[in-house]
């Protein structure tokens, strides 16, 4: 052959080659090892990684624990006897100060029952110091306000972002299964709140109108998940839909979710195929549409967390998100600008119901599964990939 009838064959080779390395690029399972730290946890819901490399981890049966991945010792830190542990209820999300060196507290939701009303329960938020001994001036922040007698969509996750000096607390909300309180202004079922550090509403007044003064923004069905992107410090959550319909979102103080009028999700019941998203599933102009959705199957998602570590540099400054039905880890990319782009499961040796995750100083990736269990996932450049 001529050289001139060489070159597109030499084009079209090379664009066969580029696209096989793109589709491979996006298909390649991440190498990596996966080890088994912890087993035999009781309905566990939270992990977070103190500095000195220990975990501290809530049971939702009320028990707070910390765990020494170096040695495999656990030690009960704490008993949250208050605690209601029925239903999706129990000891939730634990968090720690923001500028957790300076000021060694914790923040964690309990579902308790309400003060005068026994047989309704809420989220109570409460904020300890952690000394070597265990807490100290453990003290209730925050009570909402309004209760139900159901066990079910408590949210509960806790995120923080700085303005200034001063911090905000992000804590979410679900509408205790009742759907219509999402859409009340009055009760906080179904909310994201913005609060101080203390427990007091952030703002002097709601960004939603005629809303309570510590709601941030409205329409939420169970929020399970919520965390701050790392550059742009937007605050993003995901939700559980009812049959299909789970959400990421762009948390905009002041915005409405339109949960229980609209969602991508079905009544439960209805055929998938059908055209049953409720309210006809566009949130826009009134609502907020979400930024990812789940359809027309859920995942359930039960946590979000930025990737900040460096031993996968493939998922810097990207969102993890645990599900619960799905058994998946989603790796959720986000471009340049801070917007979500596209999202893939990771890792398919974990493929099992997921709480939630954490990520330690080394950047290894801590799962805490359904059925009572730590994972820690490290970067593996060598041929022992885990499957
Ligand atoms: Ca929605």
């Amino acid at each position: 052959m001529k050289p001139s009838h060489l070159k597109p064959l030499l084009r079209s080779l090379l664009s066969i080659a580029c696209l096989l390395l793109l589709s491979m690029k996006a298909q390649a399972e991440i190498s990596h090892r996966s080890e088994t730290l912890f087993t035999g946890l009781t309905a566990p819901f939270a992990i977070e990684v103190l500095p000195d490399g220990r975990y501290l981890l809530t049971e939702k049966n009320g028990q707070l624990l910390e765990l020494n991945p170096a040695n495999g010792e656990r030690r009960l830190l704490y008993r949250f006897a208050e605690t209601v542990f029925r239903g999706q209820g129990g000891l939730m999300d634990i968090a720690l100060h923001p500028d957790f060196l300076k000021t060694p507290d914790i923040f964690l939701t309990v579902v308790q029952r309400a003060e005068k009303q026994p047989r309704r329960v809420g989220v109570v938020l409460w904020r300890a110091r952690l000394e070597a001994d265990g807490l100290k001036n453990l003290r209730i922040i925050y009570r909402q306000p309004d209760t139900a007698e159901s066990v079910g969509h408590f949210g509960s996750r806790i995120a923080f972002t700085k303005s200034g000096d001063d911090w905000t607390l992000w804590l979410t909300l679900g509408e205790q299964q009742r759907e219509t309180p999402a859409q009340d202004m009055q009760v906080t079922a179904g909310k994201i709140l913005a609060l101080t550090l203390n427990g007091a509403p952030a703002l002097p007044r709601s960004p939603v109108a005629d809303a309570l003064p510590e709601i941030a923004t409205a329409g939420h069905r169970n929020p399970q998940g919520i965390d701050v992107h790392p550059l742009t410090q937007q605050v993003w959550a995901v939700e559980h839909g009812p049959q299909g319909g789970d959400e990421l979102n762009e948390i905009l103080p002041g915005s409405n979710y339109g949960w229980p009028l609209v969602s991508y999700g079905c009544p439960y019941g209805a055929d998938p195929a059908s055209r049953c998203a409720i309210g006809g599933g566009q949130h826009a102009p009134k609502f907020v549409e979400p930024a990812m959705r789940w359809v027309p199957v859920s995942t359930a998602p039960s946590s979000l967390r930025f990737y900040r570590g460096e031993a996968f540099p493939q998922l810097r400054n990207d969102a993890l998100m645990t599900s619960l039905a799905g058994k998946t880890l989603w790796h959720i990319r986000f471009d340049e600008k801070g917007r979500p782009t596209e999202r893939e499961p990771l890792f398919e040796s974990v493929r099992t119901r997921l709480r939630d995750t954490a990520t330690d100083a080394e950047g290894r990736i801590l799962l805490l599964t359904d059925d009572g269990r730590v994972l820690r996932i490290s970067a593996d450049s060598g041929a022992n990939t885990s499957r």
